[in-house]
């Protein structure tokens, strides 16, 4: 480590003690403990130091009389090393989903305490919300001295349509990750004598929570969740009483704002980060939280289709980490959990908000708790296929330290996040989530059968595949019937909204005309899922864009295209933003899963099969595809360059035990809807 902190006479060092203490736990990565200890010791100075000036702000929380201790500030500009969280009671403590966190009334109020303290953390410090998020993408800046290559510096660090997506974005949640347990570590300690030693237990065990967008969520309940969505203001309950407070999980507001940093209108006159912003483009344009909270119920149905098929159907590393792999012949390869995301990032934005832009979004609070997932993910799936990881491959797009074509392996230095002073965490080194003290409780201690039964358990509300494993009710359809005693009147709004219900989950295995969906043999179960497969430029148009599928007739009003009851999906393609965008050219994959939207119309009686001959000549017909940016601005398919669709299918044979998983056999092409 490069700093030398000397503390001053002037310093609280009670605020001290527990982060120096508990820093002896921290696990013996490449950093000496001592130097562990200096690092914890100036970070938090740093916090003490930065934060108080944002928290006599009007929204920040008021710390009262600590607020007038005498500090000492000190300058400092040298890079910081991403390490370990302290253990608890020598095990990593699990990440928790939002809706378990808020829970732990402990946990919850230190975690919205720290998050607004970082949010108010003064720009200039590299610890402040502002220059995490700008790892990410804008304003390119440099970050721990980690220069850019020349011409690169208007890009940010991030790795994306990479071999890297799924491993660079792991120790950059845990740099977030540690900022907000030093902050934790700091604010618990100014609680009462009496209450301390409770709080300060649960700040030990803090750890970063994580949204599950693929999960059904709890009856009556969006699949946004309220403390996210619900209010622009929070009741946080602090050591100085509670207090309203600007919700930091609602936006984040840039303090001061500098238009400069965002190269494009109307980025460069909006003070704070916005979600489906209305109207749209106008400086004085708020967030529509609902319009965001229902597209995600709609398309709840694909991201669990696409999501199990990715734990099902994608063995190999490089086909499931990102989206820059071209399936050449390959109809079963072209989805990565790279792709569902960026279809998260592009519905979770909701037209012009910030997390739809891939070098805007880290500065949504929703960013995180997105990665977090994606990272569970990944550490789920790891366990399901432990022998593939990171093999050479080109980059497809340049980054900040990265130029296009560069060879990426499992050696690359993951810039900017520092393992000691002198050197970087690489793929190599993050392969083990636990190696940074942190787990989720899906793999903690689990077998790769219990990873697949967990993952059975959540992501199988919308495929027919674990129909015969069910003895329960869809929990669904559930709870899809139970919200008419949502009466809660702090319950806003758009929580009526609830994920989309295919009609055919009503119908229990027994009423099911289950022959029109499945097939028998000696050797099991089958049944077909059919895919769209999608193949385009990136950066085909100005800004990101999603191509959505209809089972049915649309209109040219995009804004309806969410609620449509027969959308069948669409595919995200998360981009840049203005004219320079373009200049980038290179393909992307992804998949939108039709099997069941298809199901549903075979119960129906729409088709009689889920077999090639019935299927082709009612996609032919029935399948409507429809592409807009994100203002809604309708696209014509031939304006989007490099752009290919083709249908594809494949027999399954379903699982017969609950820590199985449905067997693909190889996915076949059947036609091209855009050749
Ligand atoms: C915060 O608490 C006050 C007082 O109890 C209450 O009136 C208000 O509705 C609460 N605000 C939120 C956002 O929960
Ligand atoms: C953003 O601008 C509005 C309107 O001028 C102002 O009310 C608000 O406090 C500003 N927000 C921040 C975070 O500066
Ligand atoms: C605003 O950002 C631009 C571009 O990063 C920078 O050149 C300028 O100095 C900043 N202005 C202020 C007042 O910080
Ligand atoms: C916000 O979204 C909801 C749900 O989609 C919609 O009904 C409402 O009209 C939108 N509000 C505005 C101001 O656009
Ligand atoms: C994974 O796929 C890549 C690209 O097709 C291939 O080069 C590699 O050999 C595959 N790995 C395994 C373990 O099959
Ligand atoms: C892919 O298929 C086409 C036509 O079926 C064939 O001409 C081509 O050689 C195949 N490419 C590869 C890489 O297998
Ligand atoms: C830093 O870490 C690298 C990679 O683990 C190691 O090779 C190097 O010796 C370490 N340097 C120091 C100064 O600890
Ligand atoms: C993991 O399993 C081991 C052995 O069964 C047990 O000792 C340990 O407490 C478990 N850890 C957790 C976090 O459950
Ligand atoms: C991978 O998983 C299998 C099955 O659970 C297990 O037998 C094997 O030891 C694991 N390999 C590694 C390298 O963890
Ligand atoms: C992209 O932006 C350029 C320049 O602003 C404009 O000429 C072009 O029409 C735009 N293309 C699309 C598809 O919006
Ligand atoms: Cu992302």
């Amino acid at each position: 480590m490069i700093l030398d902190f000397e503390p001053s006479s002037h310093t609280d060092t009670s605020g001290f003690a527990l982060p120096i203490a508990s820093s002896r736990s921290i696990r013996p990565l490449r950093t000496s403990t001592m130097e562990s200890i200096y690092a914890f010791v100036l970070l938090v100075s740093l916090f003490l130091s930065y934060g108080l000036a944002g928290v006599y702000g009007a929204n920040g929380y008021d710390y009262g009389h600590h607020t007038k201790l005498g500090i000492y500030k000190r300058d400092f500009g040298q890079s910081s090393v991403v390490g370990s969280l302290p253990l608890v009671d020598g095990q990593p403590q699990p990440r928790l989903e939002i809706r378990d966190l808020e829970k732990d009334k402990d946990q919850w109020n230190l975690y919205i305490l720290a998050l607004s303290w970082m949010q108010y953390t003064p720009q200039d410090s590299p610890f402040s919300w502002y220059q995490i998020a700008g790892i990410h993408g804008a304003p390119g800046l440099t970050w721990g001295n980690v220069a850019p290559l020349p011409g690169n510096d208007n890009i940010g660090y991030c790795h994306h349509v990479s071999i890297l997506f799924p491993t660079w974005h792991r120790p950059y949640l845990v740099l977030y990750e540690q900022t907000l347990y030093n902050i934790v570590q700091y604010i618990a300690s100014l609680w009462p004598p009496k209450e301390l030693d409770r709080v300060q237990k649960a700040a030990r065990k803090f750890r970063i929570p994580y949204w599950d967008w693929a999960a059904a969520p709890p009856a009556g309940e969006s699949v946004l969740p309220l403390s996210i969505s619900g209010s622009s203001i929070i009741n946080v309950s602090g050591p100085n009483g509670i207090q309203s407070i600007a919700n930091p999980l609602f936006s984040y507001g840039f303090r001061p704002f500098n238009g400069s940093i965002f190269p494009d209108s109307p980025y460069n006159k909006w003070n704070e980060t916005k979600r489906a912003p209305y109207p749209t483009t106008d400086p004085s344009a708020v967030s529509n939280n609902s319009f965001v909270a229902s597209s995600l119920d709609n398309h709840l149905p694909s991201y669990q289709q696409r999501l199990y098929n990715l734990f099902a159907n994608y063995p190999n590393y490089t086909h499931f980490s990102n989206e820059g792999w071209i399936a050449l012949n390959n109809s079963g390869t072209y989805d990565s959990i790279e792709s569902l995301h960026d279809s998260v990032h592009t519905i979770g934005g909701g037209g012009w908000g910030h997390l739809a832009i891939i070098a805007y979004s880290a500065f949504d609070p929703l960013f995180f708790l997105h990665h977090a997932n994606v990272d569970r993910i990944f550490a789920m799936w790891q366990i399901i296929h432990n022998d593939t990881y990171v093999v050479p491959t080109a980059a497809v797009f340049a980054s900040h330290t990265q130029n296009q074509g560069d060879i990426e392996d499992i050696q690359t230095p993951l810039k900017p996040f520092f393992v000691n002073d002198t050197s970087f965490w690489t793929s190599d080194m993050v392969r083990d989530h636990e190696t940074f003290g942190y787990t989720y409780s899906e793999v903690n201690n689990k077998t790769r059968e219990e990873v697949v039964a967990a993952v059975n358990r959540l992501y199988t509300d919308y495929t027919p595949a674990t129909m015969f494993l069910k003895s329960k009710p869809n929990p669904l359809v559930h709870a899809s019937q139970s919200d008419g005693v949502q009466t809660s009147k702090n319950v806003a709004e758009h929580n009526l909204h609830k994920p989309r219900v295919m009609a055919w989950q009503h119908q229990s295995i027994s009423h099911l005309q289950t022959g029109v969906i499945f097939t028998a043999n000696s050797n099991g179960k089958f049944y077909r899922e059919w895919l769209a497969n999608i193949e385009v430029n990136k950066h085909a148009l100005n800004s990101s864009f999603s191509i959505y599928f209809f089972l049915g007739d649309v209109t040219d009003d995009s804004s309806s295209w969410q609620n449509l009851d027969y959308l069948v999906g669409s595919l995200g393609v998360f981009a840049g933003h203005g004219r320079s965008a373009r200049a980038n050219h290179g393909k992307i994959t992804g998949t939108v899963p039709l099997t069941s939207a298809l199901v549903r119309m075979a119960t129906d009686s729409h088709v009689s099969s889920l077999e090639p001959e019935d299927i082709e000549p009612f996609l032919k017909t029935s399948l409507h595809l429809r592409i807009a940016l994100l203002d809604g601005t309708v696209v014509r398919v031939s304006e989007v360059d490099g752009l290919r669709i083709s249908i594809a299918s494949s027999l399954v044979a379903v699982p017969t035990r609950e820590d199985q998983l449905p067997r693909w056999g190889k996915v076949e092409p059947s036609f091209d809807l855009v050749a």
